[in-house]
């Protein structure tokens, strides 16, 4: 396949609602499109560096900059035969995970189109529906959280994540398990705790959560290991992961008992992939995070999340949660079974709404071989 034409698109996308986390206030997303025209043939990825460097050291500028100058030439104008050769023509790009991912992703879809078939049976997925949850930003009162929930277990969502920061974390994990004894509870820090709050993780050992995810430094793995022998509940990485690499250190050491993978954090679908195996092999479950993505993005999740070791309900959920309108034909929808429908057609199996993705995007660039 030559590679004929690449584009980046930097988009902005206004939350419904602001996002909180540990990590500061959200309200709106600012991603890369990725583009790539191969022998008539159009592949989709995206990049989920952010505008800020909060989650992650990539932002919009960092990933544009290492796509623009290093990524992209090294495949431009050549003929690949596969990702993997993709990979190998960038491999010592050291770090940058999610530039590389969002190119990744769009080869993925090219080739997957190129062979008529869809992105999740050309990664290996085994599932035509994934289970989904949903991810709350931390909310001002109980009541308000209380009624959240609520409407998103309406809607059918299988498993709640709430986000907590230091004194906003054992009140809503003691009334949400009061008033939703049986619901699949779980709650992510986004490393905003320390050895020193182990007497908090000790109390909330006691309310049965699903796990507890990231929370100590965002690169470590070794404090982990000693927070996860003092607690009954899984802990479950996601920023101290960032390959396969990381993932055999963090289970050898017993720094969790559950990983998150997000193909951006950990450079694209084929390290994902390498990671959900090895963890499969270590009976380590795992399950899909998320970054707000547009529906380019999620699409790859959905179709990742149809791997057979994505036991645990993901990050994955419908468009209309995160953005008034999407950027993809048809937008994602949450059965009321708590599930997403796999997309069938060829690649990520959606269409980009060209007149809505024209809409979002800030600044575009294209790169013709
Ligand atoms: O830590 O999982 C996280 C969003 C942005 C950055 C980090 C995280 C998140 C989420 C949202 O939790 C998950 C979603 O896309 O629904
Ligand atoms: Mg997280």
């Amino acid at each position: 396949m030559r590679i004929d034409r690449v584009e980046l698109r930097h988009i902005k996308m206004i939350l419904v609602s602001p996002f909180v986390t540990s990590m500061g206030t959200e309200y709106d997303e600012e991603h890369i499109i990725v583009r790539v025209d191969a022998e008539g043939v159009t592949g989709w990825g995206e990049s989920v560096a952010e505008g800020t460097p909060f989650y992650s050291y990539e932002t919009v500028p960092t990933a544009w900059h290492i796509l623009q100058d290093f990524l992209i030439p090294s495949i431009l104008g050549k003929d690949i035969k596969n990702v993997d050769e993709a990979i190998a023509a960038y491999a010592k790009v050291r770090g940058h995970m999610m530039a590389k991912a969002g190119l990744e992703a769009a080869l993925w879809d090219a080739f997957a189109k190129t062979q008529n078939i869809s992105l999740s049976k050309m990664l290996g997925g085994v599932r035509d529906k994934v289970d989904v949850g949903v991810s709350i930003g931390i909310q001002d009162s109980v009541p308000h959280l209380i009624k959240k929930v609520e409407g998103y277990l309406a809607e059918g969502y299988g498993r709640i994540k709430i986000k907590i920061a230091p004194g906003l974390d054992l009140q809503f994990v003691e009334a949400l398990r009061k008033e939703f004894p049986d619901t699949l509870l779980q709650v992510d820090a986004n490393s905003a705790y320390t050895l020193d709050h182990i007497g908090l993780f000790k109390k909330m050992d006691g309310y049965n959560l699903q796990l507890i995810e990231q929370p100590l430094g965002y690169e470590d793995i070794y404090d982990h290991s000693k927070l996860q022998r003092e607690l009954k509940t899984a802990i479950c990485l996601d920023e101290s992961i960032h390959s396969l690499d990381d993932t055999r250190a963090a289970i050898e050491l017993g720094s969790c008992r559950v990983i998150n993978i997000k193909p951006g954090r950990v450079g694209g679908f084929t390290e994902s992939k390498l990671i959900h195996d090895y963890c499969a092999s270590k009976n380590i479950p795992v399950w899909h995070g998320g970054m707000l993505e547009s529906g380019i993005g999620r699409a790859g999740n959905v179709a990742l999340a149809s791997l057979p070791n994505f036991t645990m309900p993901g990050d994955i959920s419908a468009s209309k949660r995160y953005y008034k309108e999407d950027i993809v034909d048809p937008e994602f929808v949450v059965n009321p079974d708590g599930t997403m429908t796999v997309p069938t057609g060829p690649g990520i199996g959606v269409e980009v709404n060209m007149k809505m993705l024209e809409k979002v995007t800030v600044k575009s660039l294209a790169f013709k071989a």
